[in-house]
């Protein structure tokens, strides 16, 4: 079941309703302004059936980013963990990204936001490849953005919120209108921040180096790439990271629910290494996509089997 298809369920505020009917209206507060939350979770057939990859980590961020905009979400994340392994086997889906978010209704418009109600939803799709199917053997052509990635004091990086997507998006038309399929964003001190959707790591010398969380969303599959690179003897280094040292980097690579472990083939007309993916990232997106689907022993806690 594809985006494409437009069947299956999509559940609203406790209720399962069929694709067509999940609606809202044009008056939808966060389509106005942007002022919601979201996550981005997936899941994968292992051997024991389907598996959601660290759905603890992800609903916890769901709240963090709630928390962060001062929204209060009225279930338990024991409770919307349960929609999320729910809606799995309601769609019959053998592996899946999962979409829950949180988002305000549309009683009036202007900038408060006390007396709107609050909704809650959870979909759930198939989604190959984030970034092409060539992109995770033969890794990807990026631009440096124009755009400064969002400020810490402007809206706040560490809420995976919808509005701070604005800033993703004109970027990544920026790289795509150039011929390159992402942008690279750099923080407002020209340092390297993160890809439109994804964080982003180099390698030099065997030793792996990615940015520190300041102007970027604390990812996930960043924080899992790093104990998969320290358990396989790799050091890895969050520091900040120039736009010069990539070009010369050894190898870089961009990670996220969606992207996986994508090798970065080039940069700004710079190839970076030999221009194909490395050794290291070649190790790292294999241990990461054996660990996704169950083939890794030691880290059963990442896995919420759903049957
Ligand atoms: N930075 C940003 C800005 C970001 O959106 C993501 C996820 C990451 C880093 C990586 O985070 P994590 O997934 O926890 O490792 N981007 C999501 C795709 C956005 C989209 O809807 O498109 C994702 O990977 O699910």
């Amino acid at each position: 079941m594809s985006l494409m298809d437009k069947t299956g369920f999509i559940w609203i505020d406790g209720e399962y309703l069929d694709w067509q009917d999940a609606k809202v209206h044009c008056l939808t507060h966060t389509l106005h302004y942007g002022y919601g939350v979201f996550e981005g979770t997936r899941a994968y057939s292992t051997d024991k059936g389907p598996a959601i990859f660290r759905l603890d980590a992800h609903t916890r961020r769901l709240f963090n980013s709630a928390k962060i905009l001062n929204i209060e979400i009225p279930y338990s994340e024991a409770e919307l963990n349960e929609i999320q392994i729910d809606i799995l086997k309601k769609n019959k889906l053998n592996s899946a990204y999962i979409r829950p978010m949180v988002y305000y209704g549309g009683e009036y418009l202007g900038l408060q936001t006390n007396a709107l109600s609050l909704h809650v939803m959870v979909a759930a799709w198939e989604w190959g490849a984030y970034l092409g199917e060539e992109s995770l053997s033969k890794g990807i052509k990026v631009r440096t953005s124009s755009l400064t990635r969002n400020h810490v004091n402007s809206v706040f990086c560490k809420a995976k919120a919808n509005g701070n997507y604005m800033n993703s998006i004109l970027a990544l038309k920026e790289a795509h209108a150039c011929g390159c399929d992402e942008a690279l964003m750099l923080d407002h001190e020209g340092y390297v921040a993160e890809g439109s959707g994804e964080n982003f790591f180099i390698v030099r010398d065997g030793v792996i180096y990615t940015p520190d969380l300041t102007s970027i969303l604390e990812g996930i599959t960043r924080d899992t790439i790093m104990i998969l690179a320290k358990d396989l003897g790799y050091k890895v280094h969050e520091r900040r990271i120039t736009r010069d040292e990539v070009f010369i980097a050894d190898e870089a690579f961009f990670t996220g629910t969606a992207a996986e472990v994508t090798p970065i083939r080039e940069l700004d007309g710079r190839m970076i290494g030999e221009g194909v993916r490395g050794p290291v990232t070649t190790a790292l997106q294999k241990t990461y996509l054996e660990q996704v689907r169950g083939q890794g022993d030691e880290y059963p806690e990442w896995l919420t089997l759903t049957v």
